[in-house]
């Protein structure tokens, strides 16, 4: 299978690329940013900007993917900042990527949806129906790309598959989001041996380790058709407030982890769910997280502690 990955530099993209490389499909990275180190040299890279559409249909009718892989986005926090570039990069850009996937005829289409599609005052845990009214802008532009995602797959017969995706956990700089705080505490916890975090110790957000993240994708793209009842599904690990994961982290690595609230990141914080329901990705397509709480904080701590050259993030996946 050739996918073509947007935004192939960003956390997600820099660890699917070897997840799609190591099975033996063909790669095509594309993203405004520089080949990242350590990808496969397999791996062909492109510089796109997704805001200009002429340059994703050409992309798309040059490399003829049977996949499209669309990541390019501005994250949660960035976007309160730089709005007119959130709307550039996640509403038009997901427009163009999908006005090239129908032009050049490519069949399918994976969306990185976000916990960040809905807003406050949902029954917990919050499943796959509940009403999506986000009160941040980057939730607006992901709830638009599900919608013409949605759309293309009505009206244009694409294969439009989507994962909301709870903030994800890897060993990678995280690029202005708003559950960073999780990352940033592994990441500095390690490193310096403190970290102060910009929320409340009680935030409770959906979290999940980037291995899990990865393999949902590759398992919601191999998923036969017929047996998927939606395209867009909630996925979910764990749901840890921020002072347990301060005290798993404190306890492997003896960091000292201290709370200074931020009232903007808060406020998107307090807006996103505490908790998913899944029901329909474990149902449709067998979706079950491998790590919890403990498995991933032993395992981000090792591999933090670890000399660059040692084994990728997640290369030895738990037994299921
Ligand atoms: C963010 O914090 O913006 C993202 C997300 C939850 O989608 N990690």
């Amino acid at each position: 299978m050739r996918l073509l990955i947007t935004g192939a530099a960003g956390q997600i993209g820099q660890e699917l690329i070897h997840a799609f490389h190591a099975r033996g499909d063909e790669v095509v990275a594309a993203d405004l940013r520089p080949r990242v180190a350590g990808a496969p040299d397999e791996a062909a890279w492109h510089t796109l900007d997704v805001t200009d559409s002429a340059a994703c249909v050409d992309l798309c009718t040059r490399t003829r993917p049977d996949a499209v892989v669309h990541l390019a986005a501005i994250l949660s926090a960035r976007a309160e900042e730089e709005r007119e570039t959130a709307y550039r990069v996640n509403e038009a850009g997901t427009r163009h990527v999908l006005e090239a996937c129908r032009r050049a005829g490519v069949p399918n289409l994976f969306f990185a949806s976000s916990i960040a599609v809905f807003g406050p005052g949902l029954p917990q845990p919050v499943g796959d129906d509940a009403p999506t009214r986000p009160t941040t802008l980057y939730g607006v532009t992901k709830v638009i790309g599900e919608m013409l995602g949605e759309y293309h797959a009505q009206h244009c017969g694409l294969d439009f598959r989507a994962i909301r995706f709870p903030g994800l956990i890897s060993d990678a700089e995280p690029g202005r989001g708003t559950s960073d705080y999780a990352v940033h505490m592994f990441r500095q916890g390690v490193r310096t041996g403190r970290y102060e975090a910009y929320c409340r110790p009680d935030t409770r957000i959906p979290l999940m380790y980037m291995p899990d993240a990865v393999r949902a994708v590759l398992e919601l793209i191999d998923a036969p058709k017929n047996e998927l009842r939606r395209c867009v599904y909630n996925i979910a690990a764990m749901s840890p407030t921020a002072q347990e994961l301060a005290i798993v982290i404190a306890a492997r690595t003896g960091a000292k982890i201290t709370f200074k609230p931020d009232p903007a990141r808060q406020a998107i914080l307090d807006s996103w769910p505490q908790s998913l329901d899944d029901r329909h990705a474990r149902e449709d397509w067998g979706w079950r997280p491998r790590y919890d709480l403990d498995a991933m904080a032993k395992e981000m701590i090792s591999h933090l502690q670890s000399p660059p050259e040692a084994i990728r993030v997640g290369a030895k996946l738990p037994a299921a």
